[in-house]
């Protein structure tokens, strides 16, 4: 077999750039190691830049996002019982961000994949790129016990963290920046209407809780919790107990409860490869790069990844120029890193710090209540969190 750029995991990263490249005739296959259901069955992501919906839409994949999602002008900072609103669209000169679940765009970009004729081989184990480093790469992998191999041009890694494309790159050639957080978030899926109509974020003596929604009849929230905690520990009475107690008491008694229909743990973690390129090998995305949650960059940095990529191909194809392939990991990287600094920073201000030092401790509580004080009062700080918030530009 033989394809332009095979891409490595149908998740967000492999799906967009996979459709961007049809639309431009630039033919390629996407080989993913679960099955349909599996990849269509992960709730993660739910809050999407500007800069990602313009791709969906140059994707052909918007619609459904502009019909369903929501879009919102601000959110709320609770913290020390107070209840401080960022006015994203006042602060940005008109910018907003979407609320649409990451799974509403998996699907979105499924569909129109298979809309165009785009070839995804799912179920593909022992996925392995090779030869990266000369002029003929290509792909192997196993298809229902059968070996298989694919030639290409380039091999896109859209794999995520755990994904074999960064692992398939020498050690030496490699280097990696990380951050582990002493925590992680218990998040939770309810159909209650959400308590507010925008997300809100809270600081807690009690740890950090985030209040966001997939739609006006399912809420979405979060808590922090300690790493040893398991899904177990976290019945439903105890979650709704403990988020309403991390949030001014208004809010906890507006705050509608029912059964959950989903519940996970995920950990916080930093994360940088770098470079994001070697020899015909692309990294993108997750693949290259972590972020804890807090600030929603994840998915929209796995997308800013997939413009810089998806024009480097272009161009090496229209122009017969090989600038932008050149250029990709250095420009991919310069907001990467940003990203990285804002949900860094964003992590710190909200979370509770086990630790004694830096943020932790009674001391470290009140350097936070500080800072959002400071924050939500001046208005060329809240005017940085908000331009961050809604994403740089590309
Ligand atoms: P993905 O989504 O992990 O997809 C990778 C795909 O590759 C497949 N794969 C392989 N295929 C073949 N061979 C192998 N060896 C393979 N190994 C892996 C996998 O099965 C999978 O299908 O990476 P991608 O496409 O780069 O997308 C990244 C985003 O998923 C991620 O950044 C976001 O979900 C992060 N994130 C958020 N991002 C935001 O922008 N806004 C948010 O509000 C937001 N909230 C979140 C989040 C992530 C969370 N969790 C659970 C980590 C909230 C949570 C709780
Ligand atoms: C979500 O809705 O899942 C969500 C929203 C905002 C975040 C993280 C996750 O910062």
């Amino acid at each position: 077999m033989r394809t332009q750029v095979a891409i490595i995991g149908s998740g967000p990263s492999g799906l967009l750039l996979g459709q961007l490249l049809n639309d431009a005739g630039i033919d390629n296959v996407i080989l993913e190691r679960s099955s349909q259901e599996h990849v269509l069955s992960r709730i993660r992501a739910g809050v999407l830049e500007e800069g990602m919906c313009a791709m969906l839409d140059e994707a052909g994949a918007g619609s459904r996002m502009h019909a369903e999602g929501l879009p919102h002008d601000g959110f709320d900072l609770t913290f020390d019982g107070k209840r401080h609103r960022i006015d994203l669209h006042g602060l940005t000169g008109g910018k907003r961000v979407m609320v649409y679940g990451q799974t509403e765009v998996t699907r979105d970009l499924m569909d129109r994949r298979e809309a165009t004729g785009g070839k995804t081989i799912y179920e593909a184990a022992e996925v392995t790129p090779g030869d990266f480093d000369g002029p003929k790469p290509f792909v192997t992998w196993v298809e229902n016990g059968v070996a298989r191999r694919i030639d290409c041009d380039f091999i896109a890694g859209c794999d995520g963290f755990h994904g074999v494309s960064r692992k398939s790159v020498p050690e030496g050639a490699i280097q990696t920046f990380e951050r582990v957080y002493p925590f992680g978030w218990l998040g939770i899926i309810a159909d209650v209407p959400p308590v507010s109509h925008e997300l809100i974020y809270a600081n807690h003596t009690r740890g950090f809780a985030l209040c966001s929604m997939r739609s006006t009849t399912r809420s979405r929230y979060y808590v922090q919790c300690p790493l040893t905690d398991t899904v177990e520990d976290w019945s439903d009475a105890r979650f709704w107990d403990e988020i309403r107690r991390r949030l001014p008491a208004h809010v906890g008694e507006a705050m509608a409860i029912g059964p959950s229909v989903e519940k996970s743990l995920a950990p916080l973690r930093s994360f940088v490869a770098e470079p994001m390129r070697f020899g015909r090998l692309f990294l993108v995305g997750d693949a290259a790069h972590i972020v804890p949650p807090t600030g929603a960059k994840g998915l929209n940095l796995a997308a800013s990844d997939v413009r810089y990529l998806f024009d480097a191909l272009r161009e090496h194809y229209d122009e017969k120029s090989a600038a932008g392939i050149d250029h990709y990991s250095q420009r991919a990287l310069a907001r990467v890193w940003k990203a990285e600094r804002f949900s860094w920073w964003m992590t710190s201000l909200m979370h509770l710090f086990p630790e004694i030092g830096g943020f932790g401790g009674a001391f470290g509580q009140k350097m936070q209540e500080a800072e959002l004080d400071y924050l939500v009062q001046s208005r060329a700080a809240s005017t940085a969190l908000a331009e961050n918030y809604v994403g740089l530009p590309y």
